[in-house]
């Protein structure tokens, strides 16, 4: 069973919390890629694209007696970044997993050792990481959570609402999450879905938490515009601009009181430290497959926690391996923003894991079994998937 696998004798117990390597090597014997496609519940849109038809790459990772999963969260199209379903399958298959499969590594840190070579790709990299965190946290025998440095047993959460053609059917939405008990409700926002809609959302709801996603919709000359949002009261506006600016967003953060958050243009703890130099913004959205796993996840949490910034965990419209993935990580300490984590059913008739994410009164709970604490349902995986390759 993935949730208790046997802890092999010889392994010695560690701090759970500890930032070192394991000092026992490990070694993936066998990885496993599958391709299954998952359809959510309405289509998704945002202002750079949109989806409803997922094409999720699932990992499975097994060594030493142990298994991790994890999922890569590329999408179909590269309109939110350039890795897409295809390109992570090209570079994992090519180059990725024959550079890692049947090598000693000490852990989640240096198991993409042997393949710094490859440029980018960090989607593609980060499904491998993070399925040697599961399988590092279940050698210790420990919630991921528990592996990563985890503090919380449950981790404030809010949902991400698609662009919408007109305002009822967006009120009638952000009702419903409302009546479901998210802390916080994101609004996807561009050019004429942006001040009016919004301002109607704040008089209706005088008292919820809001804030907005551009997806890179605006440029430095909208920044009248922008300003107006100062009104609303929004808890921050996403990355209102390019994908790959930081110039531009520290003029835009000088001149507005709305805090500015990045999520496309950050994708490493490099790219915080030229955000917090010039300014860029003064939150982060740390989505693990963005920044090339969870170890640099958690180097970015440190850094914005070390400045008095606040983060929270991102979402990739995930199936539940990749919501395991991001619960851990957000029950960091540094993590006191809702995250991007939305219950399973927010998304999917029916998830992979049981059981399935679920949210009350606001919050999710990190699972507490071991690895990423839930049970994939392998046999529908294996039924749903359309293509497999397979290393040893
Ligand atoms: O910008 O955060 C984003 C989904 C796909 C691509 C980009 C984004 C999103 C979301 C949804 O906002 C977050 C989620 O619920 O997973
Ligand atoms: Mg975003």
């Amino acid at each position: 069973s993935p949730s208790s696998p046997p802890t092999p004798l010889g392994r010695r117990p560690h701090d759970a919390a500890s930032n070192r390597p394991d000092s026992d090597p490990m070694k993936i014997e066998r990885a496993t890629l599958r391709e299954i496609p998952l359809r959510l519940k309405e289509f998704f849109e945002i202002s750079s694209g949109g989806s409803q038809d997922r094409r999720v790459l699932l990992l499975t990772l097994e060594g030493d007696g142990l298994e991790g999963w994890s999922e890569c969260v590329a999408s179909a199209d590269p309109s939110y970044a350039y890795e897409t379903t295809d390109t992570a399958w090209h570079v994992l298959t090519d180059f990725i997993l024959p550079g890692v499969v049947g090598r000693d590594f000490s852990g989640p840190e240096d198991v993409l050792a042997p393949v710094s070579w490859i440029r980018g790709h960090g989607m593609a990299k980060a499904a491998v990481e993070m399925g040697v965190w599961d399988m590092a946290a279940r050698a210790d025998g420990v919630s991921l959570s528990a592996k990563l440095g985890g503090t919380r047993a449950d981790v404030p959460v809010g949902v991400s609402v698609g662009l919408k053609s007109d305002d009822e059917a967006l009120h009638e939405q952000v009702e419903g999450f409302l009546q479901d008990g998210y802390a916080r409700v994101k609004i996807k926002i561009k050019p004429g879905r942006d001040v009016e809609m919004l301002s109607g959302l704040r008089e209706r709801y005088p008292n919820v938490d809001f804030m907005a996603d551009a997806n890179s919709a605006y440029t430095l000359a909208d920044v009248d515009r922008l300003k107006e949002l100062d009104a609303l009261d929004l808890m921050m506006i996403e990355q209102p601009l390019r994908y790959d600016d930081f110039l531009h967003h520290a003029r835009l953060q000088e001149r507005i009181e709305t805090a500015v958050c990045l999520d496309e243009s950050i994708k490493s703890a490099a790219d915080t430290e030229l955000a917090l130099e010039l300014g860029s913004c003064r939150i982060i959205n740390i989505k693990p497959g963005r920044v090339g796993g969870l170890a640099e996840s958690r180097r970015i949490h440190d850094m914005m926690q070390a400045e008095g910034l606040a983060v929270w965990c991102g979402g990739m419209l995930e199936s539940g391996v990749g919501r395991a993935h991001n619960v851990a990580l957000a029950s960091l300490p540094g993590f006191t923003l809702p995250g991007d984590i939305s219950a399973s059913s927010r998304y999917w008739e029916q998830d992979i894991v049981s059981p399935e994410f679920t949210v009350s009164d606001g919050t999710m709970a990190v699972p507490k079994g071991v690895g990423i604490g839930v049970e994939v349902d392998v046999e529908r995986v294996g039924a749903l998937t359309t293509r497999v390759a397979t290393f040893t």
